[in-house]
């Protein structure tokens, strides 16, 4: 049963976030790693001001241009994922169009059942994921399973709460990894196309507004956007704005 949080609390939203991902982990939905990832992930978003930060909204209107100008565009669903954001995920892969993908780093055939009934129950038609027919090359871990009509041939994979080793297997095949991630020092945050450095449960929404905003913009005009983008300079202004942020608090 999920704990009452005073309404009141002044830690409000981050306590009932953190109910939510402990309860999704007693359904077998999160697995019990994934809280410490959740703890990583809050710590870095209170040095952004659990907010979305400037150059976080670029990324977020840049990843937007990139998915509506995909072939074949799909997102990832892990526990984690699946537990802060399913609905907005759900929301998203509607309005591009894109394909759903469960993979897990912690991979079981129980896991994945639950997270797409889940899924399911949520509103999402198809979820790929449950029969995995390729392998993404070069990776050991059950992260290389995936479906050839959903991550395999996927050209852009949006990846939130990614590990590097797969960003950068799926960059190797030649796809554009749009990554999610509180921490701007991660190997995926470095080794991403496009990384985004925000909280899960408000950079899909906003990836989603952004879509709206862009998808009657001319093809032609949405590729000049995307040429303007530059990740490692994007990263340096992420940081640049924590530390102004930190240094203009005492
Ligand atoms: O469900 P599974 O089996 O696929 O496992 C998922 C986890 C998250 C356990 C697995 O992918 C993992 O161990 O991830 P890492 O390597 O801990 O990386 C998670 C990254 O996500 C860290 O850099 C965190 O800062 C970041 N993060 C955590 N919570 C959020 C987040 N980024 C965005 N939004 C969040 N809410």
């Amino acid at each position: 049963m999920m704990k009452k949080i005073p309404t009141s609390h002044p830690r409000y939203l981050s306590l009932v976030t953190r109910e939510q991902i402990s309860e999704a982990m007693r359904h077998g939905i999160v697995h019990e790693t994934g809280l410490i990832a959740h703890g990583r992930g809050e710590a870095f978003d209170y040095l952004l001001g659990e907010t979305t930060i400037p150059p976080a909204d670029v990324a977020e209107k840049i990843a937007a241009s990139t998915l509506l100008c995909a072939k074949n565009p799909v997102i990832s669903v892990n526990g984690n994922v699946a537990a802060l954001a399913a609905d907005v995920c759900i929301s998203l892969a509607k309005s591009i169009p894109a394909k759903l993908e469960i993979n897990l780093f912690h991979r079981t055939s129980v896991r994945i059942k639950k997270i797409a009934a889940f899924l399911r129950k949520k509103g999402a038609k198809t979820v790929y994921g449950l029969n995995p027919n390729a392998k993404i090359p070069g990776l050991d871990s059950d992260r290389a399973l995936c479906e050839k009509e959903g991550i395999f041939t996927a050209d852009i994979v949006l990846v939130p709460l990614e590990d590097g080793d797969r960003c950068q297997a799926l960059q190797r095949m030649g796809k554009t990894v749009i990554a999610i991630d509180l921490n701007p020092l991660s190997r995926t945050a470095q080794a991403a196309s496009i990384t985004i450095v925000d909280n899960v449960t408000r950079a899909v929404p906003r990836i989603e507004h952004w879509i709206h905003e862009l998808k009657d913009t001319k093809r032609s005009d949405l590729d000049k956007l995307i040429k303007t983008w530059d990740n490692t300079k994007n990263l340096a202004e992420v940081l640049s704005f924590i530390s102004k942020r930190l240094n203009s608090l005492f």
